[in-house]
């Protein structure tokens, strides 16, 4: 039978590999911090267009090993534990497997997701610092650190907060500027304080041990500004010149802390110190190879010593130095391989501003999978949709934005109305007017419009691949869906429907049916493995559609156009995409909005186990009939100037309308305020606050989140009814 053809009796040839291809590949994601959930802007930075590239890669049929893991050290995790009030364990317990879910659920498809607080990699990580020390590839140091008295301990970088020298914001910690993002150490902080005590902290003796950067200075010139200079991004390599630019200094890589991964125990002076979390999440991508080898019964040791082994990390731009300086130091050092390219994103900003934790303006990959891909009308489709969108919008040369517009947009008018609509309309016609069968291909009948669509049909794979190879990957995707569009344009000059009506006098009619949508067909089934690296989902229904088997997707089968044979009987046309809907893309601005009025200050967390309030002293009936209660209704509100958290209102009562200024502004908006029914407490002594007499007090519920809800009558009231 014929090697052309896909069905279920698939016999097919030898594949030859493209001579310059690398002999296996190592891909990395980084591994993201299990202090909480990821959002969309760390998907579309390091998981999404890792994953495009290894499935790519795949379909060559290359050797490629995709790893990922949980980063589970480092002073974020016991600072998260303290935040949820429970321990560092608890924690990265927690958020490693809501991670490993989240990735799954989106369609990432790691060889391995590890982790590592995992015993392997502690033994290798400890191994690997003991191999550089034996070297002598270390130095030690005694330094004065920062130390907090009162809590009798040396202060992390991320425990001291100041004023950051370059743009003078007080949100700066000792090791990043949270507001212009610049690296800081402790020591250029303004005004430093303890986040344990509040106290500015003092200066104590500590020794550490150092990676003397400095000294592989000219290493890294030639590697990076000669060797890389044109195949690296120019964002990333703009960024290591100017670290180099600037001079490399000696890098501490112990911490005095009680979280992470031990030193070598023969080493004296060890106790008490941990590896800096720098230092060992990056080994994490070796000791996760090393977990995939032992599960797979492969060697780990080409991966990372074979010179033809071509490693490549995806990250974004803030974990750049790390990964284009520090870590090749660190694997020069060991005789291990270097990457061969670090295709870091820039940030993807959401509606306008900053991605941001903290300010709760983001959208987490959970949240988009709860309201889009779990919902009743959701499914694998939606898991495509966003990866399509956010390659689409991909941060990859400058900063870019996800808008819900931007979101409904590409999905209506490109998914919908150009792809899924040139497939679909391909289906029905073939349908209609050629019994559901792959009709033939007449060749003497081949015309001008048919040649030029072939043309763009056998060139497309060429580019395409040119440009994944480059790590272009929104300009790929671009010239997928282009090609569709060329689908649309030539069905439309050919016009099968209008032609179908001539049958009965024109005998022509039927062959020139029949050769649109032959090539339309063949044109589908490589729109199929052009797109499987995207969007996995999409490709599958097509399969189905076409009765093919996953072989088909093989990379080498695009640009080919006898991939369907003649006369080979397809299924009805099912529906790729859905259309989002107005009212989806209001709900989730009005969710965003609602978020950033209720601020946790407790990140991407998960909500807590509930927490039982230490239990008051008893009172007797006397001492609660002293309270006054009264139903009110807000009449105004606005902020109280130089106070971020209090709001002053006029509060209706009925008999007198009463002003309460009131701690809730971080979590409501004055404007939404007006005509909301509460409970205030009237006969509480007036206090001043801010210059401002308040008059009561509004009671209220803190939920789970620490949001502050307010208690009011389950059914319409008066104003100034008695609560009793
Ligand atoms: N966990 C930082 C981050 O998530 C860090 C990456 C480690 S990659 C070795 O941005
Ligand atoms: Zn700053």
């Amino acid at each position: 039978m014929s090697a052309s053809h896909f069905g279920t009796r698939f016999d097919y040839g030898i594949f030859a590999t493209c001579m310059s291809a690398p002999k296996r590949y190592l891909i990395t994601s980084a591994l993201p911090y299990a202090n909480g959930l990821k959002h969309v802007g760390h998907l579309a930075g390091a998981y999404i267009p890792a994953d495009i590239y290894v499935r790519y890669l795949r379909a060559q049929q290359r050797d490629v090993v995709f790893v990922c893991g949980s980063d589970e050290h480092g002073t974020a995790i016991p600072i998260q534990a303290k935040k949820e009030g429970t321990t560092a364990q608890a924690i990265i317990d927690k958020y490693h497997q809501a991670m490993k879910e989240d990735f799954e659920k989106l369609s990432i498809s790691f060889d391995i997701y590890h982790r590592t607080s995992a015993a392997l990699h502690h033994q290798t990580a400890t191994e690997f610092f003991d191999t550089l020390e034996k070297q002598g590839a270390l130095q030690t140091k005694e330094t004065e650190q920062f130390f907090d008295e009162a809590a009798q301990s040396f202060l992390a970088d991320r425990y001291i907060k100041g004023t950051c020298p370059a743009c003078g914001s007080d949100r700066a910690f000792g090791d990043q500027c949270e507001t212009c993002g610049r690296s800081l150490s402790p020591e250029e902080l303004l005004n430093p304080v303890s986040t344990l005590s509040g106290q500015p902290p003092v200066k104590k003796k500590t020794t550490h041990w150092y990676l003397p950067l400095d000294q592989h200075e000219a290493f890294l010139q030639d590697w990076i500004l000669k060797q890389h200079q044109k195949d690296w991004r120019p964002t990333v390599v703009g960024q290591c010149k100017g670290w180099i630019e600037g001079g490399l200094q000696p890098r501490a890589v112990t911490r005095d802390l009680d979280w992470g991964v031990s030193l070598p125990p023969r080493i004296k002076g060890a106790d008490g110190k941990v590896l800096y979390v720098w230092f060992d999440a990056p080994i994490g991508y070796i000791s996760a190879t090393k977990q995939w080898a032992l599960d797979h019964g492969k060697d780990w040791t080409p991966y990372w010593q074979d010179k033809e082994t071509k490693l490549v990390h995806f990250i974004g731009k803030d974990n750049i130095v790390f990964h284009c300086i520090i870590f090749p130091v660190m694997l020069k050092l060991h005789g291990y391989i270097l990457p061969d390219n670090v295709p870091a994103n820039e940030f993807l900003n959401l509606e306008g501003d900053k991605m941001s934790t903290s300010r709760n303006w983001k959208l987490d990959m959970r949240d988009y999978i709860q309201d889009f891909v779990e919902a009743p009308n959701g499914g694998p489709q939606c898991v495509d949709m966003l990866r399509y969108y956010l390659t689409q919008i991909a941060p990859e040369t400058k900063d870019s934005e996800f808008t819900w517009k931007g979101f409904q947009e590409a999905v209506n008018s490109e998914l919908v109305a150009v792809f899924g609509n040139f497939i679909n309309r391909t289906w029905v016609l073939m349908h209609k007017l050629c019994q559901g069968k792959v009709p033939p291909f007449h060749a003497t009948a081949k015309d001008e419009i048919d040649e030029e669509l072939l043309k763009a049909l056998t060139e497309a794979p060429q580019k395409i691949e040119a440009l994944l190879e480059q790590y272009k990957f929104r300009e790929a995707l671009f010239e997928i869906i282009d090609l569709s569009r060329k689908g649309n344009q030539y069905m439309q000059k050919k016009e099968p429907w209008i032609v179908a009506k001539q049958i009965e006098q024109d005998p022509s009619a039927q062959t020139r049916i029949d050769n649109c949508l032959h090539l339309c067909l063949q044109l589908t089934a490589n729109l199929a493995i052009l797109i499987n690296p995207f969007m996995p989902h999409a490709a599958k229904t097509l399969l189905h559609q076409m009765k093919v088997v996953e072989k088909m997707l093989q990379w080498e089968n695009a640009g080919k156009v006898n991939l369907l044979k003649t006369g080979y009987s397809l299924r009805a046309p099912q529906l790729l995409f859905r259309k989002i809907e107005d009212q989806e893309i209001l709900a989730q601005l009005e969710k965003l909005k609602q978020r950033t009025m209720s601020t946790p200050d407790t990140g991407s967390a998960l909500p807590a186990e509930k927490s039982i309030a230490p239990a008051k002293a008893t009172i007797q009936y006397d001492d609660f009939a002293k309270l006054e209660l009264k139903t009110g209704v807000i009449r105004a509100a606005e902020k109280v100037e130089k106070a971020d958290k209090l709001l002053c209102l006029q509060v209706d009562l009925g008999s007198e309308t009463r002003t309460i200024v009131s701690g809730i502004a971080l979590h409501y908006a004055p404007e939404t305020l007006i005509g909301q029914s509460v409970t205030v407490v009237t006969n509480l002594a007036p206090r001043k606050m801010k210059g401002i007499e308040s008059n009561g007090m509004i009671l209220m519920a803190e939920d789970a989140n620490g949001k502050l809800v307010f208690i009011q009558p389950a059914q319409p009231i008066d104003p100034g009814a008695i609560v009793s």
